[in-house]
């Protein structure tokens, strides 16, 4: 909690060599923002010169923000998410605890996910999104023995269409929703050498066509950048496997203090929950044998130790250049609270950064 209060100590006090926006619009500066994609709707006063890039949300928000008429984007985000300990409801476990009534369990795992995204705004009330991820995780696991054994898996993880649809868009606020499509484009038969599946948590994909609903709000003054949102993942059926993924919520709330006219710094909290899976999956590994013969061999196989949910804290960074359309973000959080359907493992900590490029 230490960093976090300081950081919000840092965020309060910043001081204020905010640009007297309206001294630096001009209708010329109004055609260079049209070519960034902002809103000279109203003459490009005030604050809104900065617009697009100090309003949107941290990097780790999705589908924050609408383009104009025309409007292309291209991002690059990298992901990485740290679990390093089992969890049983909100208390941490030790391993052999996270091994009870199983054979063996995951000790950590680390996720790296590289995304990449496209966003095209045929008209001001809809803009498209495109996006593709590859994954990349490792698992060591240690059964009743001692024995250690590393699970690794990599490639290319689901697709997701999204149409969004601004609700209403005026100087210093707005909103719209988006539904996307998650298409089912990562594997979810990534197996160990004897041939038997690894467990949920590294399987690349959900392998159900999935809903994703969201509505965003944004706002603004000339210092102070703000705005929320929700979004769900419904998952459409069974998967090839014979089971579905747990449906998801979450909800999400941010400030963002503008440091000078090309900065900000940001202050996020995240609620989520998500259920258990449904069904199982037939080729992960059971225990062969004695009383718990038929049971699943570890938890990370366990359909009914996937569920849970958590509140997290993050800190981020956003730097932009409004001429050339770009901008660089990072933020970086951990879990200020958690409660896990267990023996699961819990997350440690969590960071995204990203660039962002708009024609
Ligand atoms: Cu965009």
């Amino acid at each position: 909690m230490k960093r976090f209060s300081i950081f919000a100590a840092v965020l309060v006090a910043a001081h204020t060599p905010v640009i007297k926006a309206s001294e630096k619009t001009s209708s010329a500066a109004c055609v260079a923002r049209k070519i960034n994609n902002c809103v000279c709707a109203t003459g490009c006063q005030s604050a809104l010169t900065e617009h697009d890039y100090f309003s949107r949300a941290p990097i780790g928000v999705m589908g924050d923000h609408m383009h104009h008429d025309g409007g292309l984007m291209a991002s690059y985000r990298y992901m990485f998410m740290s679990m390093q300990r089992n969890y049983n409801g909100d208390s941490q476990i030790t391993d052999a605890a996270a091994r009870a009534g199983y054979m063996m369990n995951a000790t950590d795992m680390d996720m790296q996910m590289h995304m990449l995204g496209v966003m095209y705004a045929p008209t001001d009330k809809l803009t498209l999104m495109l996006m593709g991820n590859y994954l990349d995780s490792s698992m060591p696991m240690v059964n009743m023995m001692g024995a250690k054994s590393m699970m690794r898996s990599s490639g290319y993880g689901d697709t997701t269409l999204t149409a969004y649809y601004s609700l209403f868009r005026k100087s210093n606020s707005s909103a719209h929703v988006g539904l996307g499509l998650s298409i089912p484009t990562g594997s979810i038969d990534e197996e160990m050498p004897n041939g038997s599946h690894m467990g949920f948590p590294m399987q690349l994909g959900s392998g159900t066509w999935d809903l994703k609903p969201s509505i965003t709000w944004l706002g603004h003054s000339e210092d102070w950048s703000y705005g929320g949102q929700f979004s769900a993942v419904i998952r459409l059926g069974e998967n090839d496997n014979g089971y579905s993924l747990g449906d998801r919520v979450s909800a999400t709330g941010w400030i963002s203090r503008r440091l000078n006219a090309w900065s900000a710094v940001s202050l996020r909290l995240i609620a989520a929950s998500w259920s258990n899976i449904d069904g199982s999956d037939s080729k992960m590994p059971v225990i062969p044998m004695g009383p718990l013969a038929g049971r699943p061999m570890s938890a990370v196989v366990d359909p009914d130790a996937q569920g849970g949910s958590r509140l997290d804290l993050a800190l981020g960074l956003n730097l932009w250049h409004s001429e050339s359309g770009t901008r660089f973000a990072i933020e970086a959080g951990a879990p200020v609270y958690q409660k896990l359907d267990g023996p699961q493992l819990g997350t440690e900590w969590f960071m995204t950064a990203g660039f962002q490029y708009s024609w």
